[in-house]
C-alpha cells in the first residue's frame, strides 16, 4: 500500500548521502517546496535527517549559474557548445584524443553519467574519465573485486536491522549516514544489537557504542589481521564454506600471522588497549549475525584496499556473508556513488561492471556501435590532475564536483589549470571555487539542480530510486546529459546520442547491463531494459540485480542479498582471501610538520556547502571552519579554545578556529572538509592534504597528512550581520554562514576599531545601505566598537568588534536580527553587547532550532533522558540527528551533579 499524497506532491530521492532516503516534495508554486520523508520508501520509511529535512531551505536561486558563459561572458547554449565541440576537436587533432579528460561525480544521475562515459570512452576515444568517487570509495570497489571477482555489495539495510553486532570501521555513521544510524539504534533497542566503533577520533558515533577502539590512524589492517588469526586459531572457521566456496586462506593467514601474531602485537601497533581488542575479538567470534560497515576511515587511505580486504577476510573465514543480518558492508557516501560504478564512470572500468578484457571491449563496441572505443584503463584522479600540470591533458570537463576544494594538493591543481586549452565546468552554482574561470578557454554550463532534473540514483544497498522533477527549470539550466549529448551530436555522432529523455538513456543503460550477460555479470537490469516511459515514472525503487528472467509480475523484483549460494564472480566462482600488507602509514612526523591531520565531515554540512550553506538551520550547528586539537598539543603550541590558528602542510595552509578537545588523540588534528572560498577566507581542505595513493585502487590518503600549527595573533574578533552577502575586506580572517533573515560573518582582523568604524561609514554610504540610520558605540582607547544599521525600524545590519580575547558572542544579535524590529531596550543591548534576553546558545537541534543553553537548562530542571528533554523543549524529536549530542550532554550534566 502506498501512502496517499496530494496530487501536487512528488516522490523523489534525497540528493545527499548514499542512504538514499525517499522524499515527498510539495511545491509551493513560488520556487520553493515543503519537504517530508516518504513513509513508503524502503530506505527511510518516512524519516529524514537534518540535511534532508532542510532541503526546502536550499532551493533559492541565489548564486545559481543560470546561463552559459565563455570566458566570463554570457553566451547562448549553441555558442557555448560550439566552443566546447570545436575545442575538443582541435585538441584531439593536435594532441590526440587522450589529451582530453573528464572528471565526473557520484552526484550526477545515472543517466548523466552514462552519457558522459559513452561519449568519452566510446566516441571521443579517451580513457581518461574519472570521478570524485575515486576519492570516496574506489578502495571498496577494488577490495570487492579482489575478494568477489566483481564490485558487489553483498547485503542490504535490512541486515542492519537484523544484526546482533554492528562493527563500524572508519565511519562516523551518526553524522554521515544518520538515517541508517537510526535504524541501527532501533535494532539496539529492539534486539540489543551491540555496536563496536573503530576510529582514531572519539566521534558522536563512538559515544553511542558499546565498545570503542581508538586506534592509531592507518592501523586497521593490523586489527583485522589479528582478528583473522584469532578466528582461525580458536575454532571459529566455517570449514564447509571455506572448502567449497573460497580460495587463498593459507596465504592470507600466513601474512596475517606475520602482521598480528597475537593480541599483544595488535595492541602495540594500533595503540588500543589489549583488553578492548580481546573483547572485540571475542564479541565478533561469538556473534554469527555481524555486519562490518565501513567508509572513509577505511577507503581514504594509502592502504585502503588492504583495509577493506582484511575486513572481508574475517567474514569469509566465518562464512558470514550473503545471509540475513551479516556481511561486510561498504557505506557509500554520495547519492549515486553506486550508479557511477554501474555505468563505468571510474577510469579502470569500461561500462556496466565490465572492464577491459578483449571480449568485454568488443561487446561494448558492438552494443554502442563505437568503432573508436578505448581498449584499456585511463588515468585515475590524482594522476589525471598531475598530467594536466605536465601538459599531457589539454582539455578538461568537470561535472558535478568541486575539485579545487576536494582534491588533494588543490593549490597545485589550480595553478595547472592555466595550461589547459579548454576548461569546461558544468555546475549548478556560479561561485564554486572550480567554476571561477581559470583556464585559457573557460566554458561554464548551467546544470539543472535537484528538484529540477529527472533520473535515477542507486544507494548503498543497490537500490535504484528516482529523482523526480518538481520545480520549473530556472534560467537556461539544462540536464547534464543533454549538454553531453549535444556535444556528441556536434562531433558527428548523431545516432549514438539521439537521446530525447532520461528514460531513453536508462533503457539503453539497462540493455547494456543485460547484453550477452546470462548470469556471468552481477550487474543486470535486464527486466528494465524495455521499461516504458510511463513505467519508468512509477515502478522504481528496486534493488539490482533484476535479470530479464526475474520477470515483471506487476512490479520487478530485485534481489536483497547476493552470495547466499556461495557462488562468486571469479572464474572458479570462489571468493578470494587476500594476503594484505602490514600498516605502513608514516606516523613518525617530521620536525617541520610534527602533527598528523585527519579530515572529514560535520553533521549538518554537505561537502563544499554549495547547497547546505544556504540553510540557516544547517549553518547554526557549526558556523566557522575549525581544527580540533588535543589539550596537551594545544598547551604545547600556546593555543586556547577559540583562537585562530594557521595550519600548514608541505602543500598549503588554512586558518581555522581552534577547538580544544580530547576526542582527538595527542599528535592528531582534525579539520572539516566543507568550507570553500565562498564561505571562508582560507579553509580549503584540499590545499593541505597530500593524497598519497593506494597502490591498488588509486584512492588518495585524505586522513593523514603531516602538519604544523601556530597561533595567528589577530588584534580583534567580531561579527557582521547583513541582509545580503557583502564582500569581506582583504586580509581579514572570516567565515560566512546563512542566518535567519540574511547572512552572518564572524571575523578576525588586524585593523583598529577606528579603521573598522570608518569602513562601516563607507558601507552606509554605499548603494546597498544608503538612507539607513547608523547607531554606534565606540571606545577606541579600549579597542571596542559596535554598531547597528536601521532602515526605518528594521535592523538591516549590525557589527560587533572587540579585542581578540573577548570574541563577541553573536547569538543574541542573531535573534534580534531574525525578529527584525528591535524595541528600545533591545537596541541598547545591541550596542552594549549585553543581551536583553537570555540567548539559546549554539544550536544543537537543527530541526527545531534548540540551543545548547536551553537543553542544559532543561536537563538541570530535571529532564533525565533523551525522551524527557524532547518532551520539554522538542530537541531531538524530529530527525534525531542530534540525539547523540543530547545524550552526551545528559551524561556530562549527570556526572557534574554526582
Ligand atoms: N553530514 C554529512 N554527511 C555526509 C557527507 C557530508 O558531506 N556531510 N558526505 C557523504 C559522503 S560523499 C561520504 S564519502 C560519507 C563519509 O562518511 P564517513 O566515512 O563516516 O565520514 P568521514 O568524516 O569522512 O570519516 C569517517 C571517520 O574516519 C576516521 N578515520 C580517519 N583515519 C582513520 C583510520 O586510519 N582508521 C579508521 N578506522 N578510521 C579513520 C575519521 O576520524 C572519521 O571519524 O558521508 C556522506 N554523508
Ligand atoms: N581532505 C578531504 N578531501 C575530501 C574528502 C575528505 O574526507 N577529506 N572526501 C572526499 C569525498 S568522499 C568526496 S565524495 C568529495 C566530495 O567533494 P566534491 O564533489 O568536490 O563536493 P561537492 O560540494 O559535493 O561538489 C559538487 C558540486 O556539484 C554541483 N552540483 C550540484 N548539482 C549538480 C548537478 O546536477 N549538475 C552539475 N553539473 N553540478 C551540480 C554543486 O554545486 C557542487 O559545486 O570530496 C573528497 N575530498
Ligand atoms: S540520511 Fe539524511 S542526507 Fe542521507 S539520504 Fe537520508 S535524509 Fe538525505
Ligand atoms: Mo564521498
Amino acid at each position: 500500500m502506498t501512502q496517499p499524497v496530494a496530487a501536487s506532491t512528488v516522490r523523489t530521492t534525497c540528493p545527499y548521502c548514499g542512504v538514499g532516503c525517499g522524499v515527498l516534495a510539495s511545491p509551493d508554486g513560488q520556487g520553493g517546496a515543503m519537504i517530508a520523508g516518504d513513509t513508503d520508501h524502503p530506505a527511510n520509511f518516512g524519516r529524514l535527517c537534518s540535511k534532508g529535512s532542510a532541503l526546502g531551505e536550499t532551493l533559492s536561486l541565489e548564486n545559481r549559474l543560470l546561463h552559459p558563459q565563455v570566458d566570463n561572458a554570457q553566451v547562448s547554449w549553441d555558442a557555448a557548445l560550439d566552443t566546447v565541440a570545436g575545442k575538443l576537436r582541435a585538441v584531439a587533432e593536435e594532441h590526440g584524443p587522450d589529451a582530453i579528460a573528464f572528471y565526473l561525480s557520484g552526484q550526477l544521475l545515472t543517466e548523466d553519467y552514462y552519457v558522459a562515459n559513452k561519449l568519452a570512452k566510446g566516441f571521443i576515444g579517451t580513457p581518461h574519465v574519472d570521478t570524485n568517487s575515486r576519492l570516496c570509495m574506489s578502495s571498496a570497489v577494488a577490495a570487492h573485486r579482489r575478494a568477489f571477482g566483481s564490485d558487489t555489495v553483498p547485503g542490504c539495510y535490512e541486515d542492519l536491522d537484523e544484526a546482533d553486532l554492528i562493527v563500524l570501521v572508519g565511519s562516523n555513521t551518526a553524522w554521515c549516514h544518520p538515517i541508517l544510524f537510526r535504524r541501527m539504534a532501533d535494532a539496539k533497542a529492539r534486539r540489543g544489537t551491540k555496536f563496536v566503533v573503530i576510529d582514531p577520533r572519539r566521534t558522536q558515533t563512538a559515544e553511542e557504542s558499546d565498545l570503542f577502539l581508538g586506534i592509531r590512524p592507518g592501523t586497521d589492517t593490523a586489527l583485522f589481521s589479528g582478528l583473522l588469526v584469532y578466528l582461525s586459531d580458536n575454532g571459529f572457521r566455517d570449514r564447509a564454506f571455506i572448502d567449497s566456496h573460497t580460495a587463498g586462506l593459507d596465504g592470507a593467514l600466513d601474512r596475517a600471522r606475520q602482521i598480528a601474531p597475537d593480541v599483544a602485537a595488535v595492541a602495540a601497533v594500533t595503540g588500543a588497549p589489549e583488553a578492548d581488542i580481546a573483547a572485540f575479538y571475542a564479541l565478533f567470534a561469538g556473534t554469527r549475525r555481524v555486519v562490518t560497515a565501513f567508509s572513509q576511515g577505511v577507503n581514504q587511505s594509502a592502504q585502503g584496499t588492504d583495509k577493506g580486504n582484511s575486513i572481508i577476510n574475517c567474514h569469509l573465514v566465518t562464512g558470514r556473508i550473503g545471509e540475513t543480518g551479516m556481511g561486510p558492508f561498504s557505506l557509500t557516501g554520495q547519492p549515486n556513488a553506486m550508479g557511477g560504478r554501474e555505468v563505468g564512470g571510474l577510469a579502470n572500468m569500461l561500462a556496466a561492471h565490465m572492464h577491459f578484457t578483449p571480449e568485454e571491449v568488443d561487446r561494448v563496441r558492438r552494443y554502442w556501435g563505437a568503432p573508436r572505443i578505448i581498449t584499456g584503463e585511463g588515468m585515475k584522479a590524482v594522476a589525471l590532475f598531475e598530467a594536466i600540470a605536465r601538459g599531457k591533458i589539454k582539455a578538461l570537463w568537470v561535472m558535478g564536483t568541486n575539485p579545487l576544494v576536494s582534491m588533494p594538493r588543490a593549490d597545485a591543481i589550480r595553478e595547472s589549470l592555466a595550461g589547459l586549452d579548454l576548461y569546461v565546468v558544468s555546475e549548478a552554482v556560479a561561485d564554486s571555487d572550480t567554476a571561477r574561470g581559470l583556464g585559457k578557454t573557460t566554458v561554464l554550463l548551467p546544470a539543472q539542480a535537484w528538484g529540477e532534473k529527472d533520473g535515477t540514483v542507486t544507494n548503498s544497498e543497490r537500490r535504484i530510486s528516482r529523482q523526480r522533477r518538481f520545480l520549473a527549470s530556472p534560467g537556461e539550466a539544462r540536464p547534464d546529459w543533454a549538454a553531453l549529448a549535444d556535444v556528441g551530436r556536434r562531433l558527428g555522432h548523431g545516432k549514438a546520442f539521439a537521446f530525447d529523455s532520461a528514460a531513453a538513456i536508462f533503457r539503453e543503460h539497462a540493455g547494456l547491463s543485460a547484453y550477452e550477460n546470462n548470469g556471468t555479470r552481477d550487474f543486470d537490469l535486464g527486466a528494465l531494459a524495455d521499461i516504458s516511459d510511463a513505467a519508468y515514472d512509477v515502478t522504481l525503487p528496486v534493488q539490482w540485480p533484476i535479470p530479464k528472467r526475474s520477470g515483471f509480475r506487476g512490479a520487478p523484483q530485485g534481489k536483497a542479498r547476493l552470495f547466499g549460494d556461495g557462488r562468486f564472480y571469479t572464474f572458479d566462482r570462489r571468493a578470494r582471501f587476500v594476503a594484505v600488507q602490514p600498516p605502513a602509514l608514516a606516523l613518525a612526523a617530521s620536525p617541520a610538520f610534527p602533527l598528523m591531520l585527519n579530515t572529514g565531515r560535520v553533521r549538518d554540512h554537505w561537502h563544499t556547502m554549495t547547497r547546505t550553506g544556504k540553510s540557516q538551520r544547517l549553518s547554526a550547528h557549526r558556523a566557522v571552519p575549525f581544527v580540533e586539537i588535543h589539550p596537551d598539543d594545544a598547551a604545547a603550541h600556546g593555543l586556547a579554545e577559540g583562537d585562530i590558528a594557521r595550519l600548514s602542510t608541505e602543500h598549503g595552509a588554512a586558518e581555522l578556529e581552534v577547538t580544544v578537545t580530547d576526542t582527538v588523540v595527542p599528535g592528531n588534528l582534525f579539520m572539516p572538509m566543507h568550507w570553500g572560498g565562498a564561505f571562508a577566507s582560507q579553509a580549503r581542505v584540499g590545499a593541505l592534504v597530500r593524497g598519497m595513493t593506494d597502490p591498488v585502487s588509486g584512492q588518495p590518503e585524505l586522513k593523514a597528512t603531516p602538519a604544523a600549527i601556530a597561533s595567528v595573533g589577530y588584534r580583534a574578533r567580531g561579527f557582521l550581520l547583513t541582509r545580503r552577502q557583502v564582500a569581506m575586506p582583504e586580509g581579514w580572517w572570516w567565515a560566512r554562514a546563512a542566518i535567519t533573515g540574511g547572512w552572518g560573518a564572524q571575523f578576525a582582523t588586524a585593523d583598529s576599531s577606528r579603521a573598522v568604524a570608518l569602513m562601516v561609514r563607507g558601507l552606509i554610504q554605499s548603494e546597498a545601505l544608503s538612507g539607513c540610520e547608523l547607531a554606534e558605540y565606540a571606545d577606541h582607547t579600549r579597542n571596542r566598537y559596535r554598531c547597528a544599521v536601521y532602515d526605518g525600524d528594521r535592523l538591516v545590519a549590525c557589527l560587533a568588534y572587540a579585542p581578540a580575547g573577548e570574541r563577541p558572542d553573536w547569538e543574541a544579535a542573531k535573534a534580534l536580527f531574525a525578529a527584525g524590529v528591535p524595541d528600545a531596550a533591545e537596541r541598547r543591548a545591541l550596542l552594549s553587547g549585553r543581551a536583553a534576553t537570555a540567548s539559546a546558545g549554539p544550536v544543537v537541534c537543527a530541526c527545531h532550532g534548540v540551543g545548547a543553553d536551553v537543553i542544559a537548562t532543561t536537563i538541570a530542571g530535571g529532564a533525565a533522558s533523551v525522551e524527557a528533554v524532547g518532551a520539554a523543549c522538542k530537541a531531538g524529536t524530529n530527525c534525531g540527528s542530534c540525539i547523540p549530542e543530547i545524550r552526551k550532554m545528559l551524561a556530562g550534566q549527570t556526572a557534574c551533579a554526582a
